[in-house]
C-alpha cells in the first residue's frame, strides 16, 4: 500500500514538474530493455539455425520444415511457408511442443488471407525452390536462409547476416543469457521501476532476424515515430533503433526513433528497379535495426553479401520482439504503390466515412459546458467560419466515470446537441478504456461481477491509476467484455446521445499514469492466460474495434466514425488516427506531414495532428501557417491542452480570421475530392494521401522530400512551416513534359525546383497537370449545408491537351452504397472534349449538377463551348479567359451528374 501510495506520489510529482519535454529517464532504450540488447550483441554470420529438408511436408496449402538449433539438439522449430494471392508469402516459425503457447496477433489482418498456389521446384538436402506466379523462394538449408525473387531477380534474402532468433520456452538460456537478464544495467530508468521490471516468470522469448534488400536507396514505414518519412540508419553512433511499444509519451520529442502511441509493423525497402515489403505480424514491444549501405562510414553488416550485389546500394532490416511467434508476411512489390496495397490487402481498408467527418473539427480540453458549446458554433457561423463537428473531453464526464455526464456542467445533453444538429453540426465525446474504481459506479460494478478486467498475474484485478484516481482496465479479448461494452454506447445506457454523437478513444496504449514507462506491466494478465507483453501493441485496436461493433449496434444505418490514440496494424478499419500530444512549434507542424504519409502507407490514410500544438500557445503565425498547412491532411482537427489560452479561430483580427476563413474554405471546397479518394481508398486500396516516391519512384530527387505532399495523384502541397518566410523552395515531379498549375493563378510551372516568393496568405498548391478535381466552390457552414451544391470541374491539361479524373456521390452517410446507390462518375478531356460518364452501373437520386468548368493550360482561340445530354439536349455556353489567358471557365454546364454528358469547345 505504501509502496503504491509513493509511485502515485511520484508520478503526480513527475507529471507536475516536468514543464518542458519528455523525461526521458521513464523510457527504455535498447541497453535497459534486456532482450533488445541481448540480441543486438549477436555476432553476424554464426546462425546456428539449419532446416532439416529431408522431412520436408508439402501440404496442399503450404510447405513445413522442421527448423533446428545446433547449439540446443532437442529443440525443434517448425518453418511454414503459405504463398498468399496477391504477391505475398507468408512465413511462420514456431515451437513445436513448446511449454507455452505463443502469441499471434488476433485481430490484425482483415480475415485469413487467401492462399495461392504453390509449387515446389526443386528439392534436395541442401535446398528447396518453390514458385507461386512470378514469384519463388529458394530455402538453403544450413545456415537457415530464405531468398524471395520476382521475375527471377533476388528481392530479399532473410538471415543473410545470421541473426536469426528464436529464444525457445523449452530449454533454459545458456549461462551468459541469463547473467544479462537478471544484471540489468543500474540507471534512472531501473530506479524508477525496479517492481515493475520485465517478469522472468516464463523465461526469454524473443525472436529475430534479418532481411537485407539488394538495390534498396530508402526504407519507409513503421509509424508511429516523430521522425523523417525516411527511416534512417539505426546502427551506427550509438542510436537506438525504431522502437514499437505503444506509450503515452507525455511532451514527445522529434527526430528520434522511439516509441509513440502507435505500432504498425510494417516496412518498405524502395530500390530504382523493385520495391518490396514486410508486415511482421507481431504484438509485442518490437525494435527494428535499419543499416543503409549510403551511410558510408557505417561498419557493413553485408560482409559475404548475395552474389553480385556487393557495392550496390543496399538495405539491411532487422526486427527484434520480446516474444510471441515469428510471422511476417513479405510483401513482393515491384512497386512501392503494389506493396502497400498488399499490405492493405492483409489488414484492411478505412471503409468510407461520412462526409461530415472530412469538415472541420473544433476541439479543446475543455468546452466548460453546454453554453460553451453553443456560444462556439454561434461565434463560428457569425464569422462565417465553416464547423462541422464540436468535440467533448474527459471535464463532460461525472468523475472521469465514462458513459456518464457532468450533471452540472451538461445537465441536459439532449437539447445541447438538438441545438448542434439543428445547425448541421455533430458532437464527438470521448470514451477512455479505464474504469474507474468506485463503488456504486456501473461500469465498475459489472466489470467486477461479470470479470471483465485485465488482471494481475496472481488473478487478481489489476489496478493502475488514471485520470479518475484509482483504476481498472477493460479487458478486450473477452468475449464477455466486448458483449457488454458494445452495448453501452445504445442510448439507454448512454443517456442523452443520438445518431449525431460519435467517438473518441483516448488512452488506449493503455496509459497508465503509474505503470512502468507509463503502461501496464507486461505479467498482467489477458482473457486467454496472454501476458500483457504478448498483446500490447495490439490493446487500442481491441478498443476500437468493439467501440465500433457498438457504434454499429447503435447506429445501423451510419457509418461509425472513431478517433484513437493508440493504434496497430489493423487499426485502419475501425478508426481515424492522430498524432497525439503534439506541442506548439514550427517542428511539430513541419512533423505533422512525415508522421501522417508514414501512417499513411501503413494504411491508415485518416490521420491529423492538433492544428496550433497540443501544448502551449501558438503564436499567430504558426497558427494560421498550421491551418494551411492542416487542410491537405485527411484529419482536419483543432486540440489543445486544458492549460492554453481559447484559440478558436474567431478570435483574432479580422486580418488573420480571414487568412484561416481562406484556409478553411479551401478544405471545404475540395471535399468532393477527398470523399472520392477515401472511396477509391475502399475499393482500390490506395492511400488518400501519398509521399511523392509513392508516384515517383525512379526520380531520386525525391527520396527524402517529405514536406511535400499528394492528396491522391492530382494535387501536391507544400506546407509552409517554416516562421517569417519571404520565399520557399519547391520542387515539383515529373519528367520534362510534366505540368503544374498553380492553385493561386492558375500559372503553369513545369517540373523542377522553384523558388517562389510567399507571403501570409500564400498557399503552395499545385493541380498536375493531366488531372481533374472536382470542387463544391459555393461557401457555407458545414458539409451539411453543401450537400446539394453544384460543382466546378478544374481540368488541368497536361502536354497533349488531355486530362481525366473521377468523382463519387452518393447520400454521404448511410450504407447504401454498398447497394449501389451512388455514382461514380469517370470524366476525359481530350481533343478539346470533356466527357462524362459513369463508370459502375449504379444510380444515385441526387440533385447535384455542375455549375462550371475550369481549364487550366487552355488551347488559345476558344470562343464558346456545345453542351449535349439527354435532358439538356444541345446548347451553346459561354466561355472566358482570364487576363492572361491562363484558364478558360466555361459558364453554367447546368448538367446533372446523373446523366452522361460532352461539352465541345468551339
Ligand atoms: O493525459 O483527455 O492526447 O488530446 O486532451 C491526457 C485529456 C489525456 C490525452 C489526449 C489529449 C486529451 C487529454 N488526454
Amino acid at each position: 500500500m505504501l509502496r503504491k501510495l509513493s509511485s502515485i506520489v511520484f508520478w503526480v510529482f513527475a507529471i507536475l514538474t516536468v514543464a518542458e519535454g519528455v523525461d526521458r529517464s521513464l523510457f527504455k532504450t535498447c541497453d535497459q530493455s534486456s532482450f533488445c540488447r541481448r540480441l543486438r550483441k549477436y555476432e553476424q554470420n554464426q546462425s546456428p539455425y539449419l532446416l532439416d529438408l529431408p522431412h520436408l511436408e508439402v501440404n496442399y496449402q503450404n510447405i513445413e520444415v522442421p527448423l533446428l538449433n545446433s547449439d540446443f539438439p532437442n529443440v525443434t522449430l517448425r518453418l511454414t511457408l503459405t504463398a498468399i494471392v496477391g504477391n505475398i508469402f507468408r512465413v511462420t516459425i514456431n515451437e513445436v511442443n513448446g511449454l507455452h503457447p505463443r502469441f499471434v496477433p488476433q485481430y490484425a489482418l482483415n480475415g485469413e488471407p487467401q492462399v495461392a498456389k504453390l509449387e515446389v521446384l526443386d528439392k534436395s538436402a541442401e535446398s528447396l525452390t518453390v514458385k507461386s506466379g512470378d514469384n519463388k523462394v529458394i530455402l538453403t538449408a544450413k545456415p537457415l536462409k530464405l531468398e524471395f525473387f520476382h521475375r527471377e531477380s533476388l528481392v530479399s534474402a532473410v538471415n543473410e547476416n545470421g541473426l536469426f532468433a528464436f529464444e525457445h520456452y523449452r530449454t533454459k538460456p545458456a549461462e551468459s543469457e541469463t547473467d544479462l537478464q537478471i544484471k540489468d544495467d543500474p540507471g534512472a530508468w531501473e530506479e524508477n521501476f525496479k517492481s515493475h521490471h520485465d517478469s522472468k516468470s516464463r523465461g526469454p522469448s524473443a525472436i529475430s532476424t534479418d532481411f537485407t534488400f539488394p538495390g534498396a536507396q530508402r526504407v519507409y514505414g513503421l509509424p508511429e515515430h516523430g521522425d523523417r518519412l525516411a527511416l534512417r540508419t539505426t546502427t551506427k553512433g550509438g542510436q537506438d533503433p525504431y522502437r514499437l511499444y505503444n506509450l503515452d509519451v507525455f511532451e514527445y520529442e522529434l527526430d528520434t526513433t522511439t516509441a509513440l502511441y502507435g505500432a504498425i509493423p510494417v516496412i518498405y525497402a524502395l530500390g530504382p528497379k523493385h520495391t518490396a515489403g514486410i508486415f511482421w505480424h507481431n504484438a509485442a514491444e518490437t525494435w527494428v535495426d535499419i543499416t543503409n549501405s549510403k551511410d558510408a562510414n557505417v561498419v557493413s553488416s553485408l560482409v559475404n553479401l548475395v552474389s553480385g550485389s556487393k557495392g550496390e546500394p543496399h538495405v539491411d532490416v532487422r526486427f527484434m520482439s520480446e516474444s510471441g511467434v515469428l510471422d511476417f508476411f513479405f510483401l513482393i512489390g515491384p512497386t512501392l504503390k503494389d506493396a502497400v496495397k498488399q499490405y492493405t490487402s492483409l489488414t484492411g481498408v478505412h471503409a468510407l466515412p461520412q462526409l461530415f467527418t472530412l469538415g472541420y473539427h473544433q476541439s479543446r480540453w475543455n468546452y466548460n459546458d453546454q453554453e460553451d458549446v453553443q456560444t462556439v458554433v454561434a461565434r463560428f457561423d457569425e464569422h462565417n467560419l465553416p464547423l462541422d463537428n464540436m468535440w467533448l473531453d474527459i471535464e463532460y464526464t461525472e468523475g472521469k466515470k465514462y458513459f456518464t455526464w457532468d450533471q452540472k456542467k451538461f445537465p441536459t445533453p439532449e437539447n445541447m446537441i438538438q441545438n448542434l444538429t439543428s445547425t448541421g453540426r455533430k458532437l464527438v465525446v470521448i470514451i477512455d478504456p479505464h474504469i474507474k474504481r468506485e463503488s456504486g459506479y456501473f461500469l465498475h460494478e459489472d466489470a467486477l461481477k461479470y470479470d471483465l478486467y485485465v488482471k494481475n498475474k496472481d488473478g487478481t484485478v489489476y489496478e493502475g491509476w488514471c485520470w479518475p484516481g484509482a483504476s481498472s482496465y477493460l479487458d478486450f479479448y473477452n468475449p464477455a467484455t466486448r458483449d457488454y461494452y458494445k452495448k453501452l454506447y445504445g442510448f439507454d445506457t448512454f443517456k442523452g446521445t443520438t445518431h449525431d454523437v460519435w467517438i473518441w478513444n483516448d488512452m488506449n496504449e493503455p496509459s497508465v499514469f503509474n505503470g512502468p514507462e507509463a503502461t501496464m506491466p507486461r505479467d498482467c494478465l489477458h482473457y486467454g492466460g496472454w501476458e500483457h507483453r504478448e498483446v500490447h501493441n495490439e490493446y487500442a485496436l481491441t478498443h476500437t474495434m468493439v467501440t465500433h461493433e457498438g457504434l454499429l449496434l447503435r447506429s445501423p444505418h451510419r457509418r461509425p466514425f472513431i478517433l484513437t490514440r493508440g493504434h496497430f496494424a489493423g487499426s485502419q478499419r475501425y478508426s481515424a488516427v492522430w498524432t497525439g500530444d503534439n506541442d506548439a512549434k514550427w517542428s511539430h507542424l513541419a512533423a505533422s506531414i512525415p508522421m501522417c504519409l508514414s501512417e499513411a502507407l501503413g494504411a491508415m490514410s485518416f490521420c491529423g495532428a492538433d492544428v496550433g500544438g497540443f501544448f502551449h500557445n501558438p503564436e499567430v503565425e504558426l497558427l494560421q501557417r498550421w491551418f494551411q498547412a492542416a487542410i491537405w491532411l485527411p484529419f482536419f482537427r483543432q486540440h489543445a491542452h486544458i492549460d492554453t489560452r481559447r484559440r478558436e479561430s474567431y478570435l483574432y483580427t479580422e486580418e488573420e480570421i480571414n487568412r484561416i476563413r481562406m484556409a478553411l474554405r479551401l478544405r471545404y471546397a475540395h471535399l468532393p475530392l477527398w470523399y472520392t479518394l477515401f472511396w477509391e481508398q475502399e475499393t482500390g486500396g490506395e492511400p488518400v494521401i501519398r509521399p511523392l516516391v509513392y508516384h515517383y519512384p525512379a526520380d531520386e530527387n525525391v527520396l527524402d522530400i517529405d514536406n511535400e505532399l499528394l492528396v491522391g495523384h492530382s494535387v501536391l502541397a507544400r506546407p509552409i512551416v517554416e516562421p517569417g518566410e519571404s520565399s520557399v523552395e519547391i520542387y515539383l515531379p515529373g519528367d520534362k513534359k510534366a505540368k503544374w498549375y498553380d492553385l493561386e493563378d492558375f500559372k503553369l510551372y513545369r517540373a523542377g525546383s522553384h523558388r517562389l516568393p510567399v507571403n501570409l496568405d500564400r498557399h503552395l498548391v499545385f493541380y498536375r497537370g493531366g488531372t481533374i478535381v472536382p470542387r463544391k466552390d459555393r461557401p457555407r457552414r458545414s458539409s451539411q449545408a453543401m450537400r446539394h451544391d453544384p460543382f466546378t470541374l478544374y481540368v488541368a491539361l497536361d502536354d497533349l491537351n488531355s486530362a481525366s479524373g473521377a468523382l463519387y456521390v452518393d447520400d454521404y452517410e448511410s450504407f447504401d452504397y454498398k447497394d449501389k446507390k451512388y455514382l461514380y462518375l469517370h470524366f476525359n478531356f481530350e481533343k478539346n472534349v470533356l466527357s462524362s460518364k459513369l463508370i459502375d452501373k449504379t444510380d444515385y437520386a441526387t440533385q447535384e449538377w455542375i455549375e462550371r468548368i475550369v481549364i487550366l493550360g487552355p488551347p488559345p482561340g476558344i470562343t464558346g463551348a456545345k453542351l449535349v445530354s439527354k435532358s439538356v439536349g444541345t446548347v451553346t455556353l459561354e466561355t472566358f479567359y482570364d487576363a492572361e489567358g491562363w484558364s478558360l471557365t466555361i459558364r453554367k454546364p447546368g448538367v446533372t451528374i446523373r446523366e452522361p454528358f460532352k461539352v465541345t469547345l468551339i
